[in-house]
């Protein structure tokens, strides 16, 4: 049994995610951590929500609340819209959690006494009419790369170039839109990243099974242009992670925060901390999944994450961890994932434009959801979500291939030989075969949920259950009950077993489903198939079975031009 860490990329708070957002990061790290969790593995999974920074200061001064509240409230609602996704986070933390506050504070302490902070006198964008200084998103103007005229003082979301807020071209607030603006000075500190940059390269260029799209992400920002630039920790913004040395004030900071980036990361080891915490556990608990020192050494970690936030993990995050000097565990394997596009475009949280987790929830089940992302992610390229493709999908693999094999063999069997496993019969060479072909099928699912190939996996997990359907077709109990009643009732019996084993191997993608199919064939028992001819002889003879409700009905051609309707654009 190993011991596995994940983490998926904290969702910024202000406001719900979309699809794309949580195909990227959240939905794949829970794939995963089912599938560990279903090899008998034991697995810390942790998310929390991002909630610094201008993006959460904006959003709540949108919605008229203070920010402390506002933030409460949306931690709520995506902790609810998690669990309506079935995601099996083992904590769902926050980042503004004392936690994380002193975990930060502690950091940056280490850092400072390692000779790796610089404090700088910086010129900032100061807006005269609004009385503050515009860091980040609170400034808007044009992107001197492309010429966007709404690129944020932070980043370009067009050309995704990263930006200070004195790059920007006719530079406004985002707060007021005033113009009124100066450059004044203030401090800052920095993490002075360029000192760790062999370092840095070392680690990076240990990891030889990275994907390509990681390390290419990595190794551009080390060396490109530039390379590494040391890097503004701090901002001058009322709601944040206050500025401390350890627990010891910093001289010349008061009254400033951690930049968002520099604390979120960090949420990953505060948000384990939180786990302990709300199960009554003290720190051994959360220290052996993060410090090499006290046990986490035999600990394999995996992050998952869209490849914007690549830099941050290899570079950023990688360097106040090495910077620090202490033993914490550090990523062995870092996921990544392109773009999921919508519809002729791009999703837009700003345009409202595609579908966002808590509307995908209201028409379909999690499942639905579930199984058409995580088919379709966007690994070796970006990716794009339409109705049509939706419908297809749910329609022939999950209701034609899955669920009519479920529910023909289910009621089939309730008519013929009523709801108990018949005991009849003895497997032929037809049921060798299939079992022989679904061990080695399985073997090969195995291999792809390990190496996280979550599309390729996604296609042998349908492949399973289409030879299932295969075998069902050419054994033809339906025939064969009226020749040789014995013999369709080993077949059903294979069949009933099959249904078992394709709960198990499809939990990870649709836990609802696979509940409810384990459910009508009368069992508990979720041991993994690892010897298949004994899983597909677990249901005795006798035990008794169920029809299952309808496990998935149809999208109807109505509904698909209803929804492409609906969700075009302009989110209210
Ligand atoms: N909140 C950006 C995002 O959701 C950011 C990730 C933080 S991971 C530490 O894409
Ligand atoms: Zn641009």
């Amino acid at each position: 049994m190993a011991r596995i860490l994940i983490t998926s990329a904290i969702p910024y708070i202000n406001g719900i995610k979309h699809l794309g957002n949580l195909v990227g990061s959240q939905l794949p790290a829970d794939l995963f951590a089912r599938y560990m969790r279903a090899r008998g593995h034991e697995v810390m999974f942790i998310c929390a929500t991002d909630e610094h920074g201008t993006p959460a200061e904006l959003a709540a001064a949108k919605a008229g609340k203070p920010v402390e509240e506002y933030c409460a409230e949306m931690h709520d609602v995506q902790a609810e819209i998690a669990r309506g996704f079935r995601l099996s986070f083992d904590h769902f933390g926050r980042s503004s959690s004392q936690r994380n506050h002193r975990l930060t504070q502690h950091f940056a302490g280490r850092l400072a006494e390692n000779g790796l902070i610089d404090e700088v006198l910086e010129k900032q964008v100061f807006s005269i009419d609004d009385n503050r200084f515009l860091p980040d998103r609170y400034i808007t103007g044009t992107c001197p790369n492309c010429g966007n005229t709404s690129a944020r003082g932070d980043q370009c979301e067009e050309c995704t170039k990263q930006l200070d807020p004195t790059d920007l071209i006719n530079p406004r607030s985002s707060i007021s839109g005033s113009t009124n603006l100066e450059v004044r000075e203030t401090k800052h500190l920095y993490l002075k990243q360029r000192a760790l940059k062999d370092k840095l390269e070392a680690w990076i260029d240990s990891k030889t099974d990275w994907p390509i799209l990681t390390t290419s992400i990595a190794k551009k920002w080390l060396n490109d242009g530039e390379g590494l630039q040391d890097r503004g920790i701090t901002r001058d913004l009322y709601w944040g992670i206050p500025v401390k040395k350890g627990d010891q004030p910093w001289p010349g900071m008061e009254g400033k925060v951690f930049y968002v980036w520099f604390d979120a990361p960090i949420e990953y080891i505060a948000g384990t901390a939180e786990w302990a915490d709300a199960n009554g556990k003290d720190d051994s608990a959360w220290e052996r999944w993060w410090r090499t020192d006290k046990g986490a050494s035999d600990v394999t970690y995996y992050q998952f994450m869209g490849k914007d936030n690549v830099p941050f993990h290899t570079l950023s995050f990688p360097a106040t961890i090495l910077g620090s000097g202490e033993p914490w565990k550090m990523v062995d394997y870092l996921k990544s994932f392109n773009y999921l596009n919508y519809d002729g475009g791009q999703f837009s949280t700003s345009q409202g434009r595609g579908v966002f987790m808590d509307q995908a929830l209201s028409i379909l089940p999690a499942d639905y959801w579930r199984w058409w992302l995580l088919s379709h992610a966007p690994e070796s390229s970006d990716s794009e979500f339409t109705w049509e493709n939706f419908q297809a999908s749910v329609n022939k693999d999950l209701a034609d291939v899955l669920g009519n094999l479920v529910s023909r063999v289910t009621k089939f069997a309730t008519s013929k030989f009523g709801t108990t496993v018949p005991a009849g019969g003895h497997f032929g060479a037809q049921e060798t075969a299939l079992i022989a072909d679904l061990g080695a099928r399985i073997r090969d699912y195995e291999t792809l949920m390990e190496q996280m190939e979550v599309r390729k996996a996604a296609a042998e997990l349908r492949a399973i259950w289409v030879i299932g359907n295969e075998y069902l077709q050419s054994a033809a109990p339906w025939s064969v009950v009226k020749t040789d009643p014995e013999q369709a009732q080993a077949q059903i019996r294979l069949a009933l077993n099959l249904i078992r084993v394709y709960a198990i191997l499809s939990q990870p993608f649709i836990p609802d489903s696979a509940a409810a199919m384990m459910a009508a064939m009368g069992s508990t028992d979720w041991t993994w198939p690892a010897d298949i001819s004994d899983a597909m002889r677990a249901l005795p003879a006798g035990a008794a079975f169920s029809v299952p409700e309808n496990l998935f009905r149809k999208i109807t051609d109505e509904e698909r031009a209803d929804w492409q309707t609906r969700f075009a654009g302009t989110r209210t």
